[in-house]
């Protein structure tokens, strides 16, 4: 599983760097703890990498997010930070998402939503 083979693949929505942090597991609540992701969206899944400082272009995944069924809201009251919205998967698990700026994390947001409402439609 390598992020080059992802790059060439036709599935490869988009990718970028995004603050993250997890709020819930399985519907119970966590501590959170914000840091920046590289987020690969391809397919029906949204993928969250480790960032190597040693070598920038060798992100490991961390973890993924299927997103058939998911559910999207701007979330900007559970958080401090401006532009955060909360991406809730169907088996409770919650991330906060956040970008400086407003551009970007539109695009993520509109491109995501597209992504759920094509897999509701299947
Ligand atoms: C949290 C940390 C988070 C903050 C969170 C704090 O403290 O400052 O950045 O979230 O606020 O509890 P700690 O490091 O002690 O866990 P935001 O940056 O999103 O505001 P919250 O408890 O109001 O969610």
């Amino acid at each position: 599983f390598e992020l080059t083979f992802l790059m060439r693949s036709q599935e490869l929505e988009k990718a970028g760097l995004l603050n993250k942090t997890k709020i819930a597991e399985g519907g119970r609540k966590l501590r959170k703890n914000w840091s920046p992701s590289w987020v690969v969206l391809v397919g029906n899944s949204l993928i969250f990498c480790v960032l190597s400082k040693q070598k920038p272009g060798n992100s490991r995944p961390e973890s993924s997010v299927d997103l058939r069924g998911a559910q999207l809201h701007w979330a900007n009251e559970l958080s401090s930070k401006k532009n955060v919205f909360k991406l809730r998967t169907v088996t409770g698990n919650e991330f906060l998402l956040q970008s400086e700026t407003d551009s970007l994390i539109k695009e993520w947001y509109d491109t995501i939503q597209n992504v759920i409402d094509r897999l509701d439609r299947e």
